[in-house]
């Protein structure tokens, strides 16, 4: 079984991540985890912090000589911005009270809910770990889990397909122009393959900077040469959607995820829903035409590619603050503002790439496990060579 931890505040000295489960003899560089954190910080709309962070990523445990050893792999980004907030952010108790505490709570934050919870009279104590810059060492992670996932020719990219109400076009792609779509996708400030889309949402970031307001959008993620058999109908948290539902929702700001064409299931018939069944003799393989279920059915993957869409709520930290109540005094006031972005759907969704990547990668070392990639590939193998027989 894959599993992760994460570590770290927004400003303290660093982001620490493990990640368990991984099997020997995987070769890994820091290079593929630091091209993701940097997709990561692109975007058009991000605030400061952006021009502060240029994240890397030091494997500090768990690889020898470019191979992982089958031990926890342990990662740590050191945040540039801890030496503007080295007293602020100390874990010192001589330096408390150096600054006073944040009484306003963000509406749409975790602000409010999280002093409730913790006992705390500083939103400081909550917005640290509570911030969306926790995300970078689950890219960090991500990244192990896709090269992992490479080593079998699977393949996990994203795309953004809407911003502040502005739609790319661009549906039903066919396997040859996803990688068209990777790359006008990877080009895109706002990792949005549509030109004209992209105009559009940017102008609307524009405005939402100018009113000091932020907008939120819906990206998508799209898994290649995932087998049939991943996942299971057999126990409620076993089901793939179920899995990758949990894991991409859990992302910071996420409001809702859909698998395949989701939502829109709900005003078809069932013939327009439903993907029929065909079999190519020639390759020995099921396939279908259309893939509306988004690769998954009855909890398990069938072999088509996997299709998951997420949706970012606008970011709560508002140059324009909204209504908020000082906890200490209870008087009404607006919110804090603290530097934040005006958009981040487009990172959002090298994020999601990353969860997507762990929860595929946790069901893929589930059904063809061992302890080294040798064992795990000679198990895969024996599966194809089934599946091919079939
Ligand atoms: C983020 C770092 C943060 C924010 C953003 C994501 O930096 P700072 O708070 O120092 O400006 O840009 O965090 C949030 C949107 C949030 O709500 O906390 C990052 O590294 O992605």
């Amino acid at each position: 079984m894959l599993r992760f931890l994460t570590a770290g505040e927004s400003h303290g000295q660093l982001l620490i991540g493990v990640i368990e489960g991984m099997p020997a003899g995987l070769e890994i560089s820091v290079s593929d985890i630091n091209s993701d954190l940097a997709r990561r910080q692109i975007g058009y709309g991000r605030g400061g912090r952006m021009r502060i962070e240029k994240d890397t990523a030091e494997i500090t445990c768990g690889v020898r000589w470019g191979k992982t050893l089958g031990s926890p792999i342990g990662l740590l980004i050191k945040n540039r911005d801890w030496v503007n907030w080295t007293d602020k952010m100390s874990s010192d108790p001589s330096m408390s009270g150096c600054v006073p505490p944040e009484t306003r709570p963000r509406p749409g934050h975790a602000d409010l809910c999280g002093i409730i919870k913790y006992a705390h009279n500083d939103v400081r104590n909550v917005l640290e770990r509570a911030s969306a810059r926790e995300t970078a060492t689950r890219v960090a992670l991500g990244a192990v889990a896709k090269v992992f996932l490479r080593a079998f020719d699977v393949s996990i990219i994203s795309h953004v397909i809407e911003i502040g109400g502005i739609r790319a076009k661009l549906r039903n792609l066919s396997l040859d122009s996803l990688s068209v779509l990777s790359v006008r996708a990877e080009k895109s400030e706002l990792r949005c393959a549509d030109k004209k889309a992209e105009a559009g949402m940017k102008k609307k970031i524009d405005e939402a900077k100018k009113k000091g307001d932020t907008v939120g959008g819906i990206f998508e993620i799209i898994t290649t040469n995932v087998p049939a058999g991943l996942g299971s109908y057999s126990q409620w948290d076993s089901r793939m959607n179920a899995r990758l539902a949990y894991a991409v929702m859990s992302i910071q700001a996420i409001k809702g995820v859909e698998i395949g064409i989701g939502f829109e299931a709900a005003a078809r018939f069932g013939s327009e829903v439903h993907d029929a069944i065909y079999y190519d003799s020639s390759l020995h393989k099921f396939y279908r035409k259309t893939n509306r279920a988004g690769g998954i059915e009855g909890g398990i993957t069938n072999g088509e590619n996997i299709i998951v869409r997420a949706v970012m709520k606008p970011i709560a930290t508002l140059y324009s603050p909204m209504d908020s109540v000082d906890v200490k005094t209870k008087k009404q006031f607006k919110a804090t503002v603290e530097r934040s972005d005006y958009c981040a759907v487009p990172a959002a969704s090298v994020v999601g790439e990353a969860m997507v990547a762990i929860e595929i990668a946790n069901a893929f070392l589930g059904k063809f496990g061992g302890d080294s990639m040798g064992e795990i590939k000679r198990n895969y193998k024996g599966y194809l060579d089934y599946i091919h027989k079939i």
